[in-house]
């Protein structure tokens, strides 16, 4: 009979190549010696370590896929995956700081930024020694970032800004910022904004219940002038906030389920060392069940991000595939992160075990970056031809 792996029954580590078990190893390895031992007062007190960013650089886990000559490593989409899985099996603030910077920042300048912006900015941020930060939700504009009011006024030799952004991941301690604005002629623009510039602050929004280890907070406006060169010029319109979005949701797609591996691999330990009625809790046939549904949907959802990954390495896969997997990555794992939670009783709400943090991570990585139901909503509309959440 064959062998059968409780951790890999698909064998995804043998359909991954050499190089690509070679960044994941190198990423599990800084996410247990150097995140790992950070994260429980980091959650408890809300204090995200700015170094992380360079730490994550020197490694090469920021912007991998930007080829070297800007400082990148060159690497595929499946080893971007990997990357996410791995630092978001310690936590999503983390993979979050990690997803803002290179998927959010790095991509929209390298892929939209003239020659100029991307020798300016990308070896700094990719490098870490620079942190940067996304604007796209608004105070009264989230689901529908298309209405967004945060406007971009013509003026000579540049643009003045002014609006706010909310819930934006690294925004206090940033140095760049990608602003999406509208100009007068109503279309959204990317704009390249830097630290200490006029009529720009960076408020920090503190008291969240999940995602503590990551800070969050505002970007006010208030007519910041931004230089001409300093606007994204190879994009008009939301196809530019959600060609980044398109990256981040993957990365997020296989995070979220390294986070509930991390669940699944403390529930199974707890059962089998915690003993109940004279025997383990994993001599029990509900447990069992338990771990069994939590493995297929964790082997599962793994082998849709791995197909994903290499559709993205050969091509442009259609972005609903994102939503079907962004979608069911963050709805599993939080669904498998309430049993896991159950698994441990009483000593399941303890921060000694990593699982309820887990838990309140996943309900923002539910909510950010689409939620789970305008994700249903995307993948509805392409199902119907009848777009459910427009007028
Ligand atoms: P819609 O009509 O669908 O599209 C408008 C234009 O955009 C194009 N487009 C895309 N382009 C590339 N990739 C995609 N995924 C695209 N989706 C749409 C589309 O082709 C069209 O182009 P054009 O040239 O025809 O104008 O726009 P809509 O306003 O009807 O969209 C509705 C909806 C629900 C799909 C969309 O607004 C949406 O996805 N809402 C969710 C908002 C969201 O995800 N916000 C995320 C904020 S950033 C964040 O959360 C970061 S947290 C990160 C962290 O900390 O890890
Ligand atoms: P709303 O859009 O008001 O939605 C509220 C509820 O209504 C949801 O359940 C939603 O699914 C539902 N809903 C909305 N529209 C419909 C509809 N048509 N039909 C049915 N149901 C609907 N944004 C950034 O730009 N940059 C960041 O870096 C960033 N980081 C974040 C970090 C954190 C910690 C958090 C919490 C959020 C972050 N966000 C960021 C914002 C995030 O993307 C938004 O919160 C998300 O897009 C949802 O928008 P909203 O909060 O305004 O909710």
């Amino acid at each position: 009979k064959a062998h059968f792996d409780w951790q890999d029954p698909f064998g995804l580590d043998a359909q991954l190549s050499d190089e690509e078990r070679m960044v994941r190893d190198t990423a599990q390895a800084f996410a247990r010696d150097r995140l790992l031992p950070r994260v429980q007062e980091a959650f408890r007190h809300e204090k995200t370590d700015p170094a992380i960013f360079a730490e994550m650089g020197e490694l090469g886990l920021l912007g991998p896929t930007v080829s070297a000559e800007y400082g990148g490593a060159g690497l595929n989409y499946v080893s971007y995956g990997l990357i996410a899985r791995e630092i978001e099996r310690i936590d999503s603030g983390y993979r979050s700081m990690m997803s803002v910077q290179s998927s959010l920042v790095i991509v929209p300048i390298y892929t939209f930024g003239t020659e100029e912006q991307k020798r300016k900015y990308l070896p700094g941020l990719i490098a870490g020694t620079k942190i940067g930060c996304f604007g796209l939700t608004e105070p009264d504009h989230g689901s529908d970032p298309g209405s967004m009011v945060t406007r971009a006024r013509k003026v000579d030799g540049g643009y003045l800004l002014t609006g706010s952004k909310t819930w934006i991941s690294n925004s206090p301690i940033a140095d760049v910022f990608i602003v999406w604005a509208k100009t007068e002629d109503g279309k959204i623009r990317g704009f390249i904004l830097e630290k200490g510039w006029s009529g720009l602050s960076a408020p920090a929004i503190h008291g969240k219940v999940g995602l503590r280890a990551s800070i969050t907070g505002q970007v006010v406006m208030d007519d910041v002038f931004v230089p001409e060169e300093n606007m994204l010029p190879d994009v008009t319109g939301l196809k530019g906030p959600f060609t980044c979005l398109n990256s981040a949701r993957y990365g997020i797609a296989w995070g979220a389920l390294g986070a509930a591996e991390s669940c699944y691999e403390t529930a199974r330990q707890y059962v089998l060392d915690r003993k109940q009625f004279g025997r383990p809790l994993a001599a029990n046939q509900l447990i069992q069940k338990k771990l069994a549904d939590i493995l297929t949907e964790i082997s599962l959802g793994l082998q849709g991000c791995l197909r994903l990954g290499r559709l993205k390495d050969e091509g442009h896969p259609p972005v609903e595939l994102t939503s079907i997997l962004k979608r069911n990555s963050c709805g599993k794992a939080l669904e498998i992160a309430r049993v896991a939670r159950d698994m441990l009783g009483g000593n399941g709400i303890s921060d000694e075990f990593p699982i309820a943090r887990h838990l309140v991570n996943l309900e923002v990585v539910n909510t950010y970056e689409g939620t789970h139901d305008v994700h249903a909503l995307i993948l509805g509309r392409a199902i119907t031809g009848i777009p459910a959440f427009a007028n």
